[in-house]
This record gives C-alpha cells, sequence and structure tokens, in this order.
C-alpha cells in the first residue's frame, strides 16, 4: 500500500454516553438515552450507560492507552445534559470541569480533541418539554447550548463537529423507532431532518460570527452513509442505486453543500419534505469546513418501483416505500457481529461519489471500523479479523486518495468497546477491549497493529 500523505490526521472516535457512565453524578442531569435504557426490551440484556466504560474516572488512563497507540487526534462527544442538565439555562460547573480537564489531558499528550456536540444524549426535559427534535425551537436551542461550549472550550479546541449522524436520528429515533424517542412514522424522520440542519447551521452561523474570528478554529458536520451498488448494469437500478445514496446522504449532504435537498427526495416526498426559506438556504449553504464521513457497509440496489418492500428487513427505516429502492447483499460477503457486510471497495467507491458530487471538499473519515466479539485469552485479544478489515478499508481509502479524493484524517470507530446502543455491550468495536465487569482495559491485537501503521505512515 501506498502511504498516506504526511499531514494525515489518524485518530479514533468514541461517544460520550457509549464511554462515559457517571449518569446520575456531579449534576449532571438524564438524557433521553438515560430513560430509553429503562423501557424493558428496548435494549438487549436490560444494559444501561450508568456505568458504560466509566470513562468519566478514568479518562487518564484512556489517553495513556492512546498516546500508546501514536493516534494525533481523538474525537469525543459532549454530553448536552451534563452541561446543561436541563438543556437549557444554568450550566453545571461539574460538567464544564470534566471536559475542560480531558481536552488538558489530551492536548499535554499532544492529542488534538475532535469535539462532537451532539452525539444523541438529548437532555430529557428537552423531550418532554420541547418534543425533543420535533419541536419549533429546537435549532436554536441546540445553538444556545453550542455557544456555551465554544465559549468555554473554543480556546483550545479546534475542531468542531456539531451532529454526529442526522440520517440515524431521523430514521431509527423517529422512523423505525428502535432509538429514543422510539416514534414510528413516514413523516417524522423528514421534520426531524430538517431541524437538525437548521440547529446544525446555527451553531456553524454563532461560530463564525462570535467565535471563529478569534479562536481560529473550524466546524463540520459528521453524515454516515454506507455504499449502495446497483445489483445489476440495467439503468433502471444504477438509478436506484443513486437514489438510495441520495436518500442516505444526499438527504443531508446536499442542503450544506448545494443549498436544497436532491430532486429525488423532492419529487418523491411532496408535501412530507418541508422547505428552507431563503433566508435559511443562505446560512445552511457552505456551513460545513469539511465532510466528515461515517461509514461502515455497503448494500446491493434494485428498483423495487411497484413492489411492496414495506417490510423488507432491508428497507429503510420502514419508509423504504418512499424510495422504491430493494436492499440486498451478496452472501459471500465476510460480516461483522452486527451482520454488517465487508467490502472495502464499497468505501472507495463512496469517497470517489462524495469527491465527484461536492466539488472536491476535504474529506474526514469521522469514523469506520467494525464489531467483532473476540475475548481476552491468555492476556491477549487476538482480533485478526479486525485487523484485516481495517487492512481492507485503509487499502480503500488510500486507492480513493490516489483517484483524487481528498481525504485528510480517519478515525477508527472505536478507541475502546463501548454501549452499542439497541445492542447494549453486546457488540464490541474497540481497538482496546474492556472487560465490563473489571472494568479493565487491554488493548487488542488490532490496537498494536494501528499503532504500528500509524507510526509507518508518518512520512
Ligand atoms: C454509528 N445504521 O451508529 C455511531 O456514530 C456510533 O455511535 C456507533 O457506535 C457506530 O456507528 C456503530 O454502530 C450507527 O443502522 C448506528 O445504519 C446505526 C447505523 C449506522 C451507524
Amino acid at each position: 500500500m501506498q502511504s498516506f500523505p504526511k499531514d494525515f490526521i489518524w485518530g479514533t472516535a468514541t461517544s460520550s454516553f457509549q464511554i462515559e457512565g457517571a449518569s446520575n453524578e456531579a449534576g449532571k442531569g438524564f438524557s433521553v438515552w438515560d430513560a430509553f435504557t429503562r423501557i424493558p426490551g428496548k435494549v438487549l440484556n436490560g444494559d444501561t450507560g450508568d456505568v458504560a466504560c466509566d470513562h468519566y474516572h478514568r479518562f487518564e488512563e484512556d489517553i495513556r492507552l492512546m498516546k500508546q497507540m501514536g493516534v494525533k487526534a481523538y474525537r469525543f462527544s459532549i454530553s448536552w445534559p451534563r452541561i446543561l442538565p436541563t438543556g437549557t439555562g444554568a450550566v453545571n460547573q461539574a460538567g464544564i470541569e470534566f471536559y475542560s480537564k480531558l481536552i488538558d489531558c489530551l492536548l499535554a499528550n499532544d492529542i488534538e480533541p475532535w469535539v462532537t456536540l451532539y452525539h444523541w444524549d438529548l437532555p430529557l426535559a428537552l423531550e418532554f418539554e420541547k418534543d425533543g427534535w420535533l419541536g419549533e425551537n429546537i435549532s436554536d436551542i441546540f445553538a444556545d447550548y453550542a455557544a456555551v461550549c465554544f465559549a468555554h472550550f473554543g480556546d483550545r479546541v479546534k475542531n468542531w463537529i456539531t451532529i454526529n449522524e442526522s440520517w440515524v436520528i431521523a430514521m431509527l429515533s423517529y422512523g423505525q423507532g428502535i432509538f429514543p424517542p422510539g416514534r414510528v412514522s413516514n413523516i417524522e424522520p423528514y421534520q426531524v431532518g430538517h431541524n437538525l440542519i437548521k440547529a446544525h447551521a446555527k451553531a456553524v452561523d454563532l461560530y463564525r460570527t462570535k467565535f471563529q474570528p478569534s479562536q481560529k478554529g473550524r466546524i463540520g458536520i459528521a453524515n454516515n452513509c454506507d455504499w449502495r451498488e446497483p445489483l445489476t448494469d440495467s439503468a433502471a437500478d444504477k438509478a436506484a442505486a443513486e437514489r438510495a445514496i441520495e436518500f442516505f446522504l444526499g438527504w443531508f449532504a446536499d442542503p450544506i453543500y448545494k443549498g436544497h435537498y436532491p430532486a429525488s427526495m423532492v419529487e418523491r416526498l411532496g408535501d412530507r419534505l418541508p422547505t428552507f426559506t431563503e433566508e435559511e438556504v443562505k446560512m445552511i449553504k457552505g456551513s460545513s469546513d469539511f465532510f466528515g464521513l461515517n461509514h461502515y457497509t455497503t448494500m446491493y440496489a434494485a428498483d423495487s418501483t411497484g413492489l411492496d418492500t414495506k417490510d423488507s428487513v432491508f428497507g429503510n427505516g420502514g419508509i423504504s416505500e418512499d424510495q422504491d429502492v430493494q436492499l440486498s447483499v451478496d452472501p459471500s460477503w465476510k460480516m461483522t457481529t452486527m451482520n454488517w457486510s465487508i467490502v472495502p471497495w464499497g468505501f472507495q467507491k463512496l469517497l470517489e461519489w462524495i469527491d465527484q458530487r461536492y466539488d472536491h471538499p476535504e474529506i474526514i473519515v469521522t469514523e469506520n471500523g467494525c464489531s467483532f466479539d473476540h475475548e481476552v485469552v491468555g492476556g491477549q485479544v487476538n482480533d485478526q479479523e479486525r485487523i484485516d478489515f481495517y487492512k481492507g478499508y485503509l487499502a480503500a481509502c488510500q486507492a480513493a486518495i490516489s483517484n483524487g479524493a481528498n481525504v485528510k484524517g480517519y478515525f477508527a470507530w472505536s478507541f475502546m468497546d463501548n454501549f452499542e446502543w439497541a445492542f447494549g455491550y453486546s457488540r464490541r468495536f474497540g481497538l482496546t477491549h474492556i472487560n465490563f465487569e473489571t472494568l479493565e482495559r487491554t488493548p487488542k491485537a488490532s490496537a498494536k497493529w494501528f499503532a504500528e501503521f500509524i507510526r509507518n505512515n508518518k512520512g
């Protein structure tokens, strides 16, 4: 494999609810995930985020391990209810102090903080009082919270990500109902998506006008997308695959890079798709300093016009009928324990698709990784499958760069095993193994491999 550019950003990523624990400590308010995990049947084995990886108390040890891994950057998220327990109003000083110490410790170890403002742990009070992401003023409320973070941490944080995976929030929380608030609708996801885009743009506008001139950082958003490969060479299947990616990534990236939703969505959704005012378009267009991408897998896409795909297991959130796309996988593709197929070439194609559609943006891969459930044996975790995954996906990333894609950074998901949402602790994405009973950390073979890879690619 060719080496990566010299200034390439190598990092690992996590999120607050998935690792911190201390869910009811030091003034923190509850989030929608604290509540959702209490509803019987929502999370596998009844797992909660009460302790998680106990990162809140062990962050220094974790940063030591990161340092050993040689990463130059660490992407983590701020828990909104740890900063503002009810979502608005008074600041919880202990929350500010926690993230302040975390940031200082990273910088002292030459690790650049990449901070996500929202990785799904909405303050519960906002769900009760303001209808969460469906609420009319939620985008302003989010921008106010963002400003608190810029004001307290922006002197040291130079890389901001507003929202993690708007698609997941819209589709899994309001389409399929498998994430909080657990709603099932084919209208609400589009309203929520609309509010998320406005929230992102308002936070960016505030950063650019009030903070960026003195703090001189960058701000963007992290969207997720799988690759969709046409099942056959037919024009109908090619159009279906394109449409599927537009409904996935174009939904959120087109407004930011082009100022409007994809035509395929406008045509198919009619008045279920809200519209932006001219003033909003001005604020939204150009509101990302880099293209954050989370990528995990690939599926085939076929045109399913006229077929009932509503109940398909591969439907997108139970509202796949909006797209008329039938998804499938090749049975020869190897799968992770999430049942996500390992298809490195899909990653290359997606990076090149983004490069072309959005006119050569700077791409930061804000998440890529896999779940395999290897345990500790004789003090070691031999996760060869994870090493093979990273080898394949990093080669694909390199190939996209060789073909001209402007990829500038890569964050492995995840630094350590953690709370994998509806799957609880039963899925392991980490480069570091966690024993969830003793909370002992053990770097996996993949962590050593990744460290070596970074070393060899420093140029
Ligand atoms: C992302 N899907 O979630 C998140 O950013 C992480 O918090 C999470 O741990 C990681 O990927 C692995 O799941 C996703 O259904 C959840 O397509 C679901 C989907 C995609 C990403």
